[in-house]
């Protein structure tokens, strides 16, 4: 099964922005996932438009945004870049979710919801056939460098269950505190993606090679 492993670009040093999503790809990376927050859903703000138009004019690989704003509808149209391959919307926080995800399809990405720790499973039975990705949070959105949260096994479970039942296949990724501690588990229990951040790739020496192997290797 291929892996993809998207590095949380949150977690860079900024001011080194073209080595870092150099080093990132070279060192085996497959997408670069970018955290939008308002400050409003979440109480905290990261990466904006400018961060990812920057990252879109250098980047080799696809672009992966996780948008953790209120009504995302409203910016989606901003996100018509080349290299961004894949829209996540929280499905709380879309007024008319079939809609959204319509919208993204139209733009020629590829719409994907994410399940907080709290959201139910039937959000994403709602919309199966308008969605090609769905991303389980493992920590609850807004920071980096959480504690994992053990019922995410549980619900990975219960989606690769109903995938089965209406014979979909969907990317599954998980986001939050993945580490050679939890990798080998997500992917019995379903998953095919992972958001890495300081619990993996980020952590300590931030030798991003070295770190993606061990995981990769604890994957195995
Ligand atoms: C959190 C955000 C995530 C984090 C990532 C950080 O709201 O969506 O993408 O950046 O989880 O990883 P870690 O290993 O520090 O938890
Ligand atoms: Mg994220």
């Amino acid at each position: 099964m291929n892996i993809n492993y998207s590095p949380s670009m949150m977690c860079i040093d900024l001011l080194n922005l073209r080595l870092e999503v150099d080093h990132l790809a070279k060192a085996g990376c497959t997408s670069y996932h970018i955290d939008v927050m308002d400050g409003n859903y979440v109480p905290n703000i990261t990466l904006g438009l400018l961060d990812i138009k920057a990252i879109n004019s250098i980047s080799t690989l696809p672009l992966e945004i996780h948008l953790m704003v209120n009504e995302p509808a409203n910016i989606i149209a901003l996100l018509d870049l080349d290299k961004v391959a894949t829209i996540f919307v929280h499905p709380e926080i879309c007024t008319h979710l079939h809609r959204t995800l319509t919208q993204i399809k139209l733009m020629g990405k590829r719409p994907g919801i994410v399940l907080n720790p709290g959201s139910p499973i039937i959000y994403l039975e709602e919309v199966l056939d308008d969605v090609d990705a769905v991303m389980v949070m493992s920590v609850n959105p807004g920071f980096a460098g959480q504690k994992f949260i053990e019922s995410t096994y549980d619900k990975l479970q219960r989606i690769s269950e109903l995938l089965k039942n209406k014979q979909k296949t969907l990317d599954v990724l998980v986001d939050g505190s993945i580490s050679d501690k939890n990798i080998k588990r997500l992917i019995e229990c379903g998953a095919n993606g992972f958001v890495l951040g300081t619990a993996s790739i980020f952590r300590e020496n931030f030798d991003y090679e070295k770190n993606l192997c061990h995981l990769k290797e604890a994957a195995k």
